[in-house]
């Protein structure tokens, strides 16, 4: 073993390689006294913590709490600008679909975005994911769609390439051309998706930027016919197909999602019985992101009649300029006890193994199993209960990516 970790107070880590559904979705492991031992980034030793095992080195874990590392299934990490100036104007009531008709919101960022240069968007974006790491995010899923036409969507995607190979954050690339109608097509929106299906994702294709394809299906977004014609066009290019549904109006969007068999279905806060069976049916995990009902101070999803309708569910940031500007999944973590009422033990497998299966990883990803990944977080907590309590202040002690220890926080 190149590295042990022992007396560790409590590990918790859901098992298995699928997602996690209905009452298994709170089923986890709780190993007391535990301890774990790590190969060549690999997990090889999950177990109680014996006198007899060796390792090269030896973290003593002082009775912490370990968890597997968070994976983050939902992110906006690539982007020119922020979008400070837009809180003034929801305060003074316009709302998010106001002021995106009105040019802002996305479009503000798609503005930035366009302006800036590669190397500056990797640079602001590696800094980011360095905050997300610290925070216990080992694995993150992260979109285009602040580009909207060809060369700018490239150019993020290549920006998402490019910090998977120089960090330690490990990133799912997705697509989403389908973000917004580009001002210089407000007037001839097919001629948008045109672009999107036979330009940017063949391009996007070619240089092996994207494993997914996402789409915002909204209100002054794309409706479930156009969401069904891109999507449909990126199966064909060999992508994985995703949704943004039903986060301001219910258009019937978690129903297309199911339909068009994607791997998750994101938000949801809007969607009912017919959306909820339809997801169940069709085995999509929903991707809920509470911080970001938090930030439009609208309603939450229904999480809890997700679960018990046997749909997997995933807690994510959605971190992005303008709904969701936070890169800390603890407090996402936070809310989906208080606003969702998930147990802890549901909401660990909801940002670990759940996460993991949103983007197709569950295999290596999201749980501390022999075989697994050795990627995992270090707590300065007592116990499970502790990391849905605290909320506010950073509780990662030392991060685990690959084997390689990252020191994160020795005061908390
Ligand atoms: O930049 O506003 N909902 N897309 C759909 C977002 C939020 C990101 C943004
Ligand atoms: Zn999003």
């Amino acid at each position: 073993m190149d590295l042990l970790l022992r007396n560790i107070g409590l590990l918790a880590t859901p098992t298995g390689n699928t997602a996690r559904k209905g009452d298994s979705q709170g089923q986890v492991t709780l190993i007391e006294n535990a301890a774990v031992g790590i190969e060549n980034g690999t997990f090889v030793y999950v177990g109680s913590s014996d006198e007899s095992l060796k390792g090269g080195k030896v973290i003593d874990c002082e009775c912490r709490l370990v968890t597997p590392g968070l994976v983050d299934a939902h992110t906006h990490l690539v982007f020119g600008g922020w979008r400070q100036k837009e809180t003034a104007r929801k305060l003074a009531g316009e709302s998010y679909l106001d002021i995106l008709k009105s040019g802002g919101g996305i479009l503000d960022t798609v503005r930035h975005t366009r302006a800036a240069t590669e190397a500056e968007l990797y640079e602001k974006s590696a800094a980011l994911l360095d905050i997300m790491l610290a925070h216990g995010t080992t694995t993150a899923e992260c979109k285009s769609g602040y580009g909207l036409n060809v060369e700018d969507e490239l150019k993020q995607l290549r920006v998402i390439k490019k910090l998977n190979k120089t960090g330690k954050v490990e990133l799912a690339p997705t697509f989403m051309g389908a973000h917004a109608i580009p001002s210089e097509f407000t007037d001839n929106r097919d001629a948008y998706i045109d672009l999107i299906c036979d330009e940017t994702l063949p391009a996007v294709q070619s240089e092996g930027l994207a494993d997914f394809c996402d789409v915002f299906c909204e209100t002054a977004a794309f409706t479930p016919e156009e969401s069904r014609r891109v999507l449909g066009k990126a199966v064909e290019y060999g992508l994985i197909p995703k949704a943004h549904v039903d986060e301001i109006d219910p258009i019937g969007g978690a129903e297309m999602a199911a339909e068009m068999g994607c791997i998750s279905a994101e938000h949801l806060i809007r969607t009912g019985g017919a959306g909820i069976r339809a997801l169940e049916k069709r085995g999509v995990v929903a991707c809920l992101l509470p911080a970001t009902s938090f930030c439009l101070g609208k309603g939450y999803a229904r999480a809890r009649d997700m679960i018990e309708a046997g749909v997997a569910v995933a807690i994510c940031t959605d971190f992005n300029p303008g709904s969701s500007p936070n890169l800390n999944l603890q407090f996402p973590m936070y809310l989906a006890g208080l606003k969702y009422r998930l147990t802890p033990a549901e909401a660990l497998t909801a940002v670990t193994l759940n996460g993991a299966a949103a983007i197709g990883r569950c295999n290596r990803a999201g749980s501390i199993e022999v075989g697994k990944q050795a990627d995992l977080v270090i707590w300065d907590a007592p116990d499970l209960d502790y990391i849905f309590y605290r909320y506010g202040t950073n509780l990662v002690r030392r991060v685990i990516k690959k084997g390689e220890v990252i020191e994160i926080n020795k005061y908390v």
